[in-house]
């Protein structure tokens, strides 16, 4: 059949929007997630795709109004611009020099501008010295506090016998600390125990900071302020795959509790960021379900407004009586980090991608002129293997970058 010519611009225009018909019907009307790449063996150390590494894009502050420094954030101001808020410390005595590198660090990065306390805890007295030392690093107030002893304690129902076992067939499978009962201990204060503390009853924020950790980039901007005026909850700077064999039992418990309590799971969650099974399938099937990926909570800047909820409280009671911080040896930031990525909002989840900070053998390093002392986009300066523990492809698949 022959068709003359404006038949045939007629057929052509039909054509089209058939075409144009089919893609409308069959394309998702929500952008497609963000692919990373799948891991596929050991030796893939591939994070991000080239270039696309966001510590090596530059980038300066967030966007918004931001809190500079000033005479109201001088540590005797009478009208004080801090809000309650504390850098908080949980420490030994014998710790002493590391945590003044780490003090020293914060203080000329950061806090001589702000003079925010710190809050030193320790499950013994503190010594003179580290009273002393620690008070003359900064203009800011000190503080030392007893943990009591009902907050460290091993709880009446770990049974002894049990744990010795557990801790013998996890240090047999090389897991790191697992003999180590303080350990568990600490774990067990940082995840449920140590907003409970009296001293830290009228405080809202907190900046946990451990000995021996570094900062390396100016920051001009009231951190604290910056989480209430974004009306954020928790802020991290590195995410990382867990080892399974220290969290086998943590997702079974958590479905169980999250069938005990639907309504408390947030409906704009990050579940797909704690159960992804493509990206690194061993380690979520190792994990029982859980990717392992966590907020590496050695550096938190957080809102305990969230630990002291109903929600946080009954979920951190059941794993408690579930006895996994005794019997495996459950981090405090993947329980912390679960919590989040279930009954909080995503959006108030804050990377600080400008805070460049390290804990061996881990780094945050930006692209940015305010840093000295580290790497842009160097995320170990350890073996390369370590590179595959990097877990911020999939939060930012799951969650954002923001
Ligand atoms: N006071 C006290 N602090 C502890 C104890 N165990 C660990 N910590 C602190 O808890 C934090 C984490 O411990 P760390 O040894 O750094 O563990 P890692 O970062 O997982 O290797 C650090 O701030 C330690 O100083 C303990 O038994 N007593
Ligand atoms: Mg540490």
């Amino acid at each position: 059949m022959v068709l003359n010519r404006p038949a045939r611009a007629l057929a052509l225009a039909a054509l089209i929007m058939w075409f144009f018909f089919l893609y409308t019907i069959f394309t998702p009307s929500t952008p497609a997630p963000k692919k990373v790449p799948a891991k596929k063996t050991a030796n893939d150390h591939l994070s991000f795709p080239p270039g696309e590494d966001p510590m090596l894009a530059d980038f300066d502050e967030p966007a918004g109004i931001l809190h500079r420094t000033g005479p109201e954030y001088a540590p005797d101001a009478q009208n004080s611009a801090r809000i309650n808020a504390t850098l908080l410390s949980l420490v030994r005595n014998s710790e002493l020099n590391d945590m003044l590198r780490s003090m020293r660090d914060l203080e000329s990065t950061w806090n001589h501008k702000f003079n925010y306390p710190w809050m030193f805890f320790n499950d013994e007295e503190f010594s003179q010295e580290f009273k002393q030392k620690t008070q003359a690093e900064t203009k800011a107030k000190c503080s030392y506090h007893v943990v009591p002893p009902e907050h460290w304690d091993i709880p009446s129902w770990i049974n002894e016998d049990l744990y010795q076992e557990s801790a013998k067939i996890l240090a047999e499978n090389k897991v790191q600390y697992a003999d180590q009962k303080s350990y568990h201990q600490m774990c067990r204060w940082n995840s449920g125990m140590f907003y409970k503390h009296p001293a830290l009853q009228d405080f809202q924020y907190y900046w946990r900071v451990e000995p021996k950790v570094h900062f390396f980039c100016d920051i001009d901007y009231d951190v604290f302020r910056f989480m209430r005026d974004h009306n954020k909850t928790y802020g991290f700077t590195i995410n990382l795959f867990d080892d399974p064999k220290t969290v086998p039992t943590l997702w079974p418990e958590t479905t169980r509790f999250m069938a005990a309590h639907p309504e408390y799971i947030h409906p704009n969650n990050a579940q797909g960021w704690l159960t992804d099974a493509e990206h690194w399938p061993e380690h979520t099937q190792d994990a029982n379900g859980y990717s392992t990926c966590h907020f590496w909570s050695n550096f938190e800047i957080a809102d305990m407004t969230f630990w002291r909820s109903k929600v946080y409280e009954d979920y951190f009671n059941h794993l408690d009586r579930a006895g996994g911080f005794f019997y495996e040896r459950w981090g405090d930031a993947p329980v912390h980090s679960v919590a989040l990525g279930l009954f909080e909002d995503k959006n108030r989840i804050h990377w600080f991608r400008d805070i460049g900070y390290q804990h061996i053998p881990f780094f945050n390093c930006p692209k940015r002129g305010k840093c000295k002392g580290c790497v842009a986009g160097r995320f170990t300066d350890g073996e390369s293997w370590l590179n595959d523990n990097d877990c911020r492809p999939l939060w930012f698949k799951y969650a954002h970058m923001d």
